[in-house]
């Protein structure tokens, strides 16, 4: 396993999927016993499904909560952290995950492209402000807007949702200054099958820009082969040799 030698011109933008919060005791959604087993994605990860039962969504999500707030980050997610410590404002994270863990281990620059676990806003959103922290289980109660009275629902970027511009631009503004900076991109994504879009289609961007791009997975899927490296195992043995050799 080489270790990638990152130096003064290095730019790195780490993705990263529910694989990278598998050791900390996460369900992945696609693996065997994934989160996706046992719910149809339509039911529980749309707005349609929040619309037909939102007790239903609220019952998936509270699970979520209390199995996150259970478990603590890991190796993987320690090592990303002291990486920032080391880059500075030459690293970004962009995470699919909605839990804490990346924040809990001490990341601070963390584009979190499909929301937040623990907060809520106003499922009416397009007209209602409302969003909060929030680590409340509702299993039997859907919690309501402070503000308007609607139903509150999960901080989350459902299927066939746009993701927040304002978040998905700060990987493409962190591509774009490597390049008006002459520095050497990196791309590496950990534990994510690819399945989902537009987040699946990074690497291709990074790729145009000129990225040296990475993929450390359990599995070599389909995804590994838009990627100039794979390096198979678990991100929380993989990481730290990756990034530190250790
Ligand atoms: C949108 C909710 C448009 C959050 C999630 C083509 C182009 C563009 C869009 C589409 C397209 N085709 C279809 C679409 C629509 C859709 C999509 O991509 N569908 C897929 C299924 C085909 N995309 C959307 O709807 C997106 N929105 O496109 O909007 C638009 C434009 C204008 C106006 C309106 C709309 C929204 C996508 C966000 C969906 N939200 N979930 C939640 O509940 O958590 S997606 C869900 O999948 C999670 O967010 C998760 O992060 C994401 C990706 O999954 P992974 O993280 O990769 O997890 P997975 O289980 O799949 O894989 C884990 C991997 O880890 C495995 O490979 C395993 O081997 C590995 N692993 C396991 N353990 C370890 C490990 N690796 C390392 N170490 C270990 N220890």
């Amino acid at each position: 396993m080489e270790r990638l030698q990152f130096d003064s011109n290095s730019r790195v933008i780490v993705m990263t999927g529910a694989g990278a919060s598998a050791e900390s005791g996460v369900p992945t959604f696609r693996d065997a016993n994934g989160l996706w087993e046992g719910n149809k994605v339509e039911d529980v990860a749309s707005p349609y499904g929040f619309m037909e039962d939102p007790q239903k969504v609220w019952n998936f999500y509270s699970q979520r909560r209390a199995n996150v707030m259970m478990c603590d980050p890991n190796t993987g997610h320690l090592a990303l952290a002291e990486l920032e410590r080391q880059l500075g404002d030459r690293f970004l994270l962009v995470t699919q995950n909605v839990d804490d863990l990346h924040e809990r281990a001490g990341s601070k620059r963390v584009a979190k492209v499909h929301g937040n676990l623990f907060r809520n806003k106003c499922s009416q959103h397009t007209t209602c402000p409302y969003v909060a922290d929030d680590h409340g289980l509702y299993f039997d109660t859907v919690p309501k807007c402070p503000v308007c009275g609607a139903d509150a629902r999960p901080e989350i970027v459902w299927f066939g949702e746009r993701l927040q511009l304002s978040v998905t631009d700060m990987f493409y503004s962190f591509c774009a200054r490597a390049q008006m900076d002459a520095q050497k991109l990196y791309y590496v994504a950990v534990g994510t099958s690819g399945a989902v879009y537009p987040v699946a289609s990074f690497v291709y961007h990074a790729n145009t820009m000129g990225a040296e791009s990475h993929l450390v997975n359990l599995e070599q899927g389909e995804h590994a082969n838009d990627f100039h490296s794979f390096h198979k195992g678990k991100a929380g043995e993989i990481l730290p040799r990756l990034f530190f050799g250790s």
